[in-house]
């Protein structure tokens, strides 16, 4: 090897391994230039190559080009390999480590569902059990078998969302207690809570809406069991100093039947424009079972006696919380929501 080749040797052995050593991109840009610019010294032997002998001149032009090659790749791969070092040290400088992390914002039970939860629990200590099924019923269990006659308007298409003949939308949760004692014997103590559809829309009227309903099946079940257990639930929900009375009523799956009012939670009864004037505020439906609902599931209405009731989730908050827009509870507005 000539003098000459031993000197393109060494240059490019030293370029290759000044440049794996480059800790900058700007250290690497000088290197480039001094090794292969326009007065790089690779670049004046090339360059001195014509004043050789043709013999000379190919084995050394080869070698300074190889040369010249491994040089160029070497760039390019630090250049890389430096740009990738600079944006991740760019991207671990903005995590600041030291910052207190992030606050998770927590959930909380929607209000209707609050009451629905707290009624359900006054009722499981009372020995109740709570039950769930479908909304989309058969006819069957949302009508007949609670005795509701063929020509009640509760059936008319304008209270009642349809699917066709025979299947529709649950108009009450009462279809879960049939399905109940149809699979078994008394004592019976249910608690049915759920969402419930009629063709029903203002301010306080919604086509869905949230049921919570009872049922206690026994011997010598009384109607002063159902004051008392109902007179208990009350003071649980409302506080034991609020009044209350129970007034006749008529539904046609129980008789005899009764409307609970409590003492107007806004006047404490003194009147006001939530109770019109009254004093008193409705609160629950209720009612002794009637004998032709325990016909249809089976029950003999001489040996069982029972009582059942309702009442409305919706109705229940906004007494509670002084609401009058029921609509308010659908829109998920949570300036609303975080109130409760
Ligand atoms: C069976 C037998 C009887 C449930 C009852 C009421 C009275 C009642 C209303 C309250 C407000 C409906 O949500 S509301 O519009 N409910 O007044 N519900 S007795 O009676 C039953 C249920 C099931 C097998």
């Amino acid at each position: 090897m000539t003098a000459k080749a031993r000197e393109v040797e060494k240059l490019v052995q030293r370029g290759l391994s000044d440049i794996r050593q480059a800790q900058s991109l700007e250290e690497l840009e000088r290197l480039r230039v001094t090794l292969l610019g326009r007065k790089g010294s690779l670049t004046a032997i090339l360059r001195s190559l014509k004043d050789l002998p043709a013999e000379d001149r190919r084995q050394l032009g080869e070698l300074a080009n190889r040369g010249k090659q491994s040089l160029e790749t070497a760039l390019t791969e630090a250049g890389f390999a430096l740009r990738e070092a600079v944006s991740r040290q760019a991207a671990l400088a903005e995590i600041d480590v030291t910052l207190p992390g992030r606050r998770l914002p927590r959930g909380r039970l929607h209000p209707l569902n609050r009451i629905t939860a707290e009624i359900c629990n006054i009722f499981l200590h009372l020995g109740f059990e709570t039950v769930e099924g479908p909304e989309v019923e058969l006819d069957y269990y949302n009508f007949e078998a609670l005795n509701i006659p063929p020509d009640h308007p509760a059936r008319d298409m304008q209270d009642t969302f349809y699917f066709n003949d025979q299947v529709l939308l649950r108009t009450h949760t009462s279809p879960m207690q049939i399905r109940i004692m149809e699979k078994r014997r008394p004592p019976v103590r249910i608690i049915a809570p759920g969402k419930v559809y009629r063709r029903d829309s203002d301010m306080t009227h919604s086509p869905m809406f949230h049921q919570v309903e009872g049922l206690l099946v026994d011997r010598q079940v009384t109607f002063a069991n159902l004051k008392g257990v109902l007179t208990v639930f009350v003071h649980e929900l409302f506080g034991p100093e609020v009044g209350l009375r129970f007034r006749p009523s008529y539904f046609p799956f129980t008789e005899p039947s009764a409307e609970i009012d409590i003492a107007c939670v806004i006047c404490r009864g003194q009147g006001c424009r939530v109770c019109k004037n009254t004093g008193w505020l409705e609160i629950l439906g209720a009612g002794m079972v009637h004998p032709a609902v325990f016909e249809a599931v089976g029950y003999d209405p001489e040996t069982y006696t029972g009582f059942a009731f309702g009442l409305g989730v919706e109705r229940v908050a906004m007494l509670k919380y002084g609401i009058d827009d029921i609509r308010l509870f659908y829109e998920n507005d949570l300036r609303f929501l975080r109130q409760f």
